[in-house]
C-alpha cells in the first residue's frame, strides 16, 4: 500500500488505518473548531500559478540556501513532540531521511530521542533544535549548550504556547502523555497490536523532570511552559546562542519586526499547525507583507497546512525562504516508519520538480511573486 501511495493524502489514509485513533487524532487534529488549520490549508487552494511555456525545463534545480547553508529542497522537517508515539523508530528515522535528502531536520524539545542520539543517528544531516522555555530557565540553558556541543546550527524558539490550545479531539479521546490505559484505549490498541511497542518508547527524553507534569498535552503546557515570555527572552537567547536564531509562531508583521530588531535571523510564520489559537491569521497571507517589512534583514519561513510540493513553491514564490513540514511526514511515519517518511519526502520532491517544470522555470530560486496569483476565496 505504501508503495502505491501517490500523495500526502494517501499516506494520511494509510496512517489512519494503522494507528490508534487517539494517536492519529493528536497528529491530525487542531484546536477548537480547527478553523486555523482549515483556513491555512484553504489558502493554498487559492493559489493560481502563472506558467510560461516553450522554455527548456529539462534541467531542474530544487536547491535553496536556507539560513546560510544550501539544502537540496526548499523545505525542512518541522519539530514534532512525542514522535515515537507515532512510530517507535521516531526521530532517528526522520533525521536519517533528512540526511538522505539533504534537508534540515528540527528536533523538538519534546522529542522522544535525546539531542545526542539524533546527532549520532544522522551525523551528516543539518540539525536545528526547537526550544520551549520553562518557568525555570536553567533547563533551557542546558539544552542550548547540549545542542551547540552536538553540532546543531540553528535554534528555533517557539513563542505561540503561553498556554495550551484546546485540542478537542484529544480531550474527547482522553489522550494523555504517556498514553494511559483505559478500556477505550485498550480496545483501540487491540485493533492495532503492532502499535503497542511504540508506547514503550514514548518518553520526552531531553528534559528529565517532565514526569511530574504528565497529563493531557494542554495540561502539560499549562504546568510547564512559561506564559511570561517577553522580547527580553529573545534578546537573552541572542546573547547565549552562537548560531542562527529563528522565532517560531510569528503571526503578525509587527512581531516579525520586533523579534528581528531583538536579533533573530529568521521568523517562522506559523500558527502551530492550528493547534494553539483558533481563528489565527493565515500564514500564507502574511508572507508578502512580512518579507516586505524585513527586506534582507532576516529570512521568512512558513509552516501549517502544507500538503503538496506546490504549496511549498507558492510560499517560496511569494517570498518565503523555505517551508517546514510537520503532519506531512508524520502521516508517512505512522503509515510505515522510516519508509513512510522517505515516501512523504519523495512525493513532495517529485511534486516540486514537476510543478517547476509545468510553471516553466528551472529552479526554485527563479520563482517570483509574479508566478502566483491568489484567487478570491471560492
Ligand atoms: C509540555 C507539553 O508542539 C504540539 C506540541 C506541543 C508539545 C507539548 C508539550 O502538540 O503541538
Amino acid at each position: 500500500r505504501l508503495r502505491r501511495a501517490a500523495s500526502i493524502a494517501d499516506l494520511r489514509t494509510i496512517a489512519r488505518r494503522r494507528t490508534p485513533r487517539a494517536v492519529f487524532d493528536y497528529v491530525d487534529g487542531a484546536a477548537d473548531g480547527e478553523l486555523s488549520l482549515h483556513r491555512a490549508r484553504r489558502a493554498y487552494s487559492r493559489v493560481e500559478f502563472t506558467p510560461t511555456v516553450l522554455r527548456d525545463v529539462s534541467e531542474i534545480d530544487t536547491g535553496r540556501e536556507i539560513l546560510g547553508r544550501r539544502a537540496n529542497l526548499p523545505f525542512a522537517i518541522a519539530p514534532t513532540g512525542f514522535t515515537r508515539m507515532m512510530h517507535h523508530s521516531g526521530e532517528p528515522a526522520v533525521a536519517s531521511v533528512a540526511q538522505q535528502f539533504d534537508i534540515p531536520y528540527t528536533l523538538s524539545t519534546m522529542g522522544t530521542t535525546t539531542i545526542e542520539d539524533v546527532a549520532a543517528a544522522a551525523p551528516q544531516a543539518r540539525k536545528w533544535f526547537q526550544l520551549y522555555l520553562w518557568r525555570d530557565r536553567a533547563p533551557a540553558k542546558d539544552l542550548v549548550q547540549r545542542a551547540a556541543a552536538a553540532g546543531y546550527d540553528t535554534l528555533m524558539l517557539t513563542v505561540d504556547t503561553p498556554v495550551g490550545g484546546a485540542r478537542l479531539r484529544d480531550i474527547r479521546n482522553g489522550l494523555t502523555i504517556p498514553p494511559a490505559l483505559s478500556l477505550r484505549t485498550f480496545l483501540d490498541g487491540a485493533r492495532h497490536p503492532h502499535w503497542w511497542f511504540n508506547l514503550l518508547t514514548t518518553e520526552p527524553l531531553n528534559f528529565a523532570s517532565l514526569e511530574s507534569s504528565y497529563g493531557s498535552v494542554e495540561e502539560m503546557i499549562n504546568r510547564v511552559f512559561d506564559p511570561a515570555l517577553t522580547i527580553d527572552d529573545v534578546e537573552w537567547l541572542r546573547d547565549t546562542w552562537p548560531g542562527k536564531l529563528v522565532i517560531k509562531g510569528i503571526q503578525s508583521v509587527d512581531d516579525a519586526v520586533r523579534v528581528v530588531d531583538a536579533g533573530a535571523d529568521g521568523v517562522l510564520l506559523s500558527n502551530h499547525g492550528g493547534r494553539q489559537l483558533d481563528r489565527a491569521p493565515v500564514p500564507l497571507e502574511l508572507v508578502e507583507p512580512t518579507v516586505q517589512a524585513l527586506g534582507d534583514r532576516a529570512e521568512v519561513l512558513i509552516d501549517t497546512g502544507i500538503t503538496n510540493g506546490a504549496d511549498i513553491l507558492a510560499a517560496t514564490a511569494l517570498g518565503a525562504r523555505a517551508a517546514l513540514i510537520g503532519r506531512a511526514y508524520l502521516y508517512g511515519l505512522m503509515a510505515g516508519g522510516r519508509l513512510g517518511v522517505e515516501k512523504a519526502v519523495t512525493i513532495l520532491a517529485a511534486e516540486i520538480v514537476r510543478t517547476l517544470q509545468l510553471i516553466g522555470v528551472n529552479s526554485v530560486d527563479e520563482l517570483r511573486p509574479s508566478h502566483v496569483r491568489l484567487r478570491p476565496m471560492e
